[in-house]
């Protein structure tokens, strides 16, 4: 006797939409959700040279079937375009990781900084209300907040810390906070910031600090560069590794109320001993004779010191970093003398 078959319901695996998805936290982002089974649309730029770097590994042909990593393009100072696009994607999901994300750039174009950084997440949030209002479908949203925004709160600093922004940068993720959290209050909708200290890697950008040191000590011991060149030695940052803390954006968008936390490590160091570190992690002794500072690199008002009290998103979503900072520059030098052959096991 044939056996009746039984119709199995197909799992519909959830959609996410990102922005900023070619930056060190899009790749990891888009990694960690398509291994969760998730469908990734990503946004990214029109550019006249390739800037997709970070995800071609990740890149799939727009003439496979099936496909679960697919890129639009689109800018956060279009309206038009992201609206299209979140009607199109119909995400569970949106993550907002695009910006100009530099600091002492944001205070040489600060008008662009606050449009693309700060209003760029009001019209995310305008189309994703009016999608809820018109579909009666949920997207979450998830905001790249940062501790920017304490500017010159004394640390540690957590989610009741007030803000005291000190940049262009800073003042414009403060906006898109309390927009954010305002869209939660006036329309309901289940919208996230993430407050992230700043989290490093091998993908980080050339001009961040962390990657500058990284590659510039690579470029000595390869015989390419005479010195680095640095601004202010003494300011102290939280430092973490950046693909724990994509894990962290996801479990936000997992809870059963949208919320706000701190994510970073606890611990703070300052430039001088990334510097100290990355330059004996090479075997480059007398770090000093490598080192020269240019007050181009000041910013015209600094934040000094950061560090996270991440206790309760350690308590809420059960996220605790990993990665100590020694391993982190470790991991970044290693990375970078490997690129330049010049790394010793
Ligand atoms: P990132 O590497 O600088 O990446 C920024 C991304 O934003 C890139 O994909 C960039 O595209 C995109 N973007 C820039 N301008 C845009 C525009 N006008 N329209 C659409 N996209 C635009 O930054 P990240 O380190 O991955 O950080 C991700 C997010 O977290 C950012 O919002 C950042 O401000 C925030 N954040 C970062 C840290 C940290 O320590 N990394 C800490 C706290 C918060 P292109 O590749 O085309 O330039
Ligand atoms: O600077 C000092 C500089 O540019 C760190 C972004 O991801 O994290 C990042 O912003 C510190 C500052 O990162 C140089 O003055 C010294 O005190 O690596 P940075 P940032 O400004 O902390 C936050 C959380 C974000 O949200 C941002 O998107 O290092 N510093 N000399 C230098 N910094 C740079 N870039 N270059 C120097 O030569």
């Amino acid at each position: 006797m044939q056996q009746e078959k039984k119709s199995v319901p197909e799992l519909k695996h959830k959609i996410a939409l990102l922005t900023g998805v070619t930056g060190q936290d899009g790749s990891y982002l888009s990694e960690f959700l398509l291994k969760k089974g998730y469908e990734v649309h990503g946004v990214i730029r029109r550019a006249s040279v390739f800037n997709t770097a970070r995800i071609d590994h990740l890149f799939q042909d727009p003439h496979e079937e099936n496909k679960r990593f697919i890129l639009h393009y689109g800018d956060l100072a279009d309206a038009n375009t992201v609206r299209k696009l979140v009607y199109q994607v119909q995400p569970d999901e949106v993550y907002n990781l695009g910006a100009q994300s530099h600091v002492r750039v944001s205070f040489d174009i600060p008008e662009y900084t606050a449009n693309i950084t700060g209003v760029g997440t009001l019209r995310i949030l305008e189309a994703i209300k009016d999608f809820q209002e018109h579909t009666g479908k949920l997207a979450k949203f998830y905001q790249a907040s940062s501790s920017e925004m304490f500017g010159s709160s004394p640390p540690p600093q957590n989610e009741l810390t007030s803000f005291r922004p000190r940049s262009p940068y800073g003042i414009a993720k403060a906006f898109s906070y309390y927009t954010t959290v305002n869209y939660r209050e006036a329309y309901g909708l289940f919208a996230c910031n993430g407050i992230l200290f700043n989290h490093e890697s091998e993908r980080r950008g050339e001009t961040f600090v962390t990657r500058k040191i990284a590659r510039g000590v690579a470029r000595i011991k390869a015989g390419l560069d005479k010195k680095i060149y640095l601004g202010n030695l003494d300011a102290r940052r939280d430092w973490g590794y950046a693909p724990e803390y994509v894990e962290a954006m996801w479990l936000m968008l997992q809870q059963r109320e949208p919320e706000d936390y701190v994510i970073g490590t606890g611990e703070s160091h300052s430039v001088r001993e990334l510097v100290e570190l990355a330059f004996s992690r090479a075997s480059i002794r007398a770090w000093q004779d490598y080192i020269g500072i240019d007050p181009r690199y000041y910013r015209p008002a600094e934040v000094e010191h950061l560090i996270a009290d991440p206790s309760k998103a350690r308590v809420k979503l059960g996220w605790t970093p990993k990665t100590k900072f020694h391993e982190l520059v470790e991991r970044m030098v290693d990375a970078s003398l490997k690129e330049y052959n010049v790394y010793e096991a």
